[in-house]
């Protein structure tokens, strides 16, 4: 038996990427938040350096360990039975139930006192997930049991991952005109098009993408749409009548669209907070746009039966604050309407509605952002919840 310190020192999180860079993108960011703001050695075990690479240029791609930000990160392959007591840490995050090595769980049974494992659950609005944040659920053959950790919108939940950092970073930057434009400069954005209503674009290949920049273009206010390069490939080649590499940008109308780099994680905080209205999509980026106070559009990570959209009404059941032109705007953004709405209201239409409420819309997200702000942070009630544990 492998007897331990009392205090939680060390925690690892196993990150599994199932598609795009969602999954990477929160594992990474508790990862170094731990580390930076709790002082725990942590340690992240990842299957695909390619996806890490693509929101943190420092990783090797091809190195079984390697250092970054204070956060050991080793690369997650078939890595069996080579596990001991000694290896396993204090804290254990499996991450969307990714299951991690059955030798790291043979090697957690030997610890004393075990090792608190917690299972990381994606977000969601809906009802039941309060019921079941901090479950127990005992191994079926080993003495150890998994609690699952729900983030989430209201204080009976985990919250939602925020540094402690974040809000003082925005104002500043956001009281800061020429570091905003200095910011946006460096993708390429002149001064006209600083000066129209900036829209940040990130989405799934399937978006109404086509019918909105027809909507924008034919419309009366000038728009620069600001999209990172691989983001709604065919529509914005379309648009452009080009390659949507980054650098590509073209005005039609009222509207210009500008491709940008796929930046650095921290960088697209800037972006969030440099423009007027977001588009966002899945779990990472959506809570990042609900901390930069902005509007923003959520384009929910498709599910089969359609189970996304009953994701999509309980979010904004809580958020939309009954604002009629941000639901109708956003069921139609995700294909989620009954038949009835849809066949009334052209996109045109959808949007001039809900570009009027703009101010109000930004109002509500400000509201929003501060009831959230009141949940605590992820990380914090996360670490919390595990030492109550211990
Ligand atoms: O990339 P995603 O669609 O990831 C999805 C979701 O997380 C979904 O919930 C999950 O089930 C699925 O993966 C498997 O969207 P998301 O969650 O916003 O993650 C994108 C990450 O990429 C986020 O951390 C922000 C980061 N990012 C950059 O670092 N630079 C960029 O230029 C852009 C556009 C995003």
């Amino acid at each position: 038996m492998f007897t331990r310190k009392n205090h939680a020192t060390s925690l690892c999180i196993f990150c599994k990427v199932v598609d795009y860079y969602g999954d990477i993108g929160i594992c990474w960011r508790l990862a170094r938040q731990l580390q930076q703001e709790h002082g725990i050695a942590v340690t992240l075990w990842v299957d695909d350096l390619q996806s890490f690479q693509r929101i943190c240029p420092d990783v090797v791609i091809d190195a079984a360990d390697q250092q970054l930000a204070g956060v050991t990160v080793r690369h997650w392959r078939n890595q069996e039975g080579v596990f001991t007591a000694g290896d396993v840490a204090d804290i254990v995050i499996e991450f969307f139930a990714c299951d991690i090595p059955p030798g790291y769980i043979a090697a957690m049974a030997e610890c004393n006192p075990r090792p608190v494992w917690l299972n990381l659950e994606g977000l969601s609005a809906e009802e039941w997930v309060e019921g079941c944040h901090t479950l127990p659920s005992p191994h079926p053959r080993f003495p150890l049991t998994k609690y699952f950790f729900f983030p989430g919108f209201t204080n009976k939940t985990g919250g939602l991952l925020r540094e402690s950092s974040l809000e003082q970073q925005r104002q500043q930057f956001q009281s800061d005109q020429a570091a905003v434009a200095a910011f946006l400069a460096q993708f390429g954005v002149t001064p006209t098009e600083m000066a129209s209503l900036k829209v940040s674009l990130f989405c799934y290949p399937h978006a109404p993408v086509p019918a909105l920049f027809d909507a924008w273009q034919r419309g009366d206010t000038a728009i620069t749409c600001l999209v990172p390069e691989g983001v709604a490939i065919d529509a914005i080649q379309a648009f452009l009548g080009s390659g949507a590499k980054a650098g590509a940008a073209l005005t039609r109308g009222a509207l210009t669209v500008r491709v940008l780099p796929f930046v650095p994680q921290p960088d697209y905080d800037k972006l969030l907070w440099a423009c007027d209205l977001n588009f966002v999509r899945g779990e990472d980026s959506f809570v990042r746009a609900q901390w930069a106070g902005k509007p923003f559009i959520w384009h929910i990570y498709p599910q089969d039966e359609n189970l996304h959209h009953k994701k999509l009404r309980a979010f904004l059941q809580r958020y939309s604050a009954n604002i009629e032109s941000l639901i109708a705007f956003s069921l139609r953004w995700n294909g989620a309407e009954t038949d009835g709405i849809k066949q009334q209201a052209s996109e045109s239409l959808l949007w001039r509605s809900f570009q009027a409420d703009m101010p109000k819309i930004a109002c509500r997200s400000a509201d929003w952002q501060r009831q959230m702000l009141a949940n605590g942070d992820l990380a914090s009630n996360l670490l919390k919840f595990a030492c109550s544990l211990r």
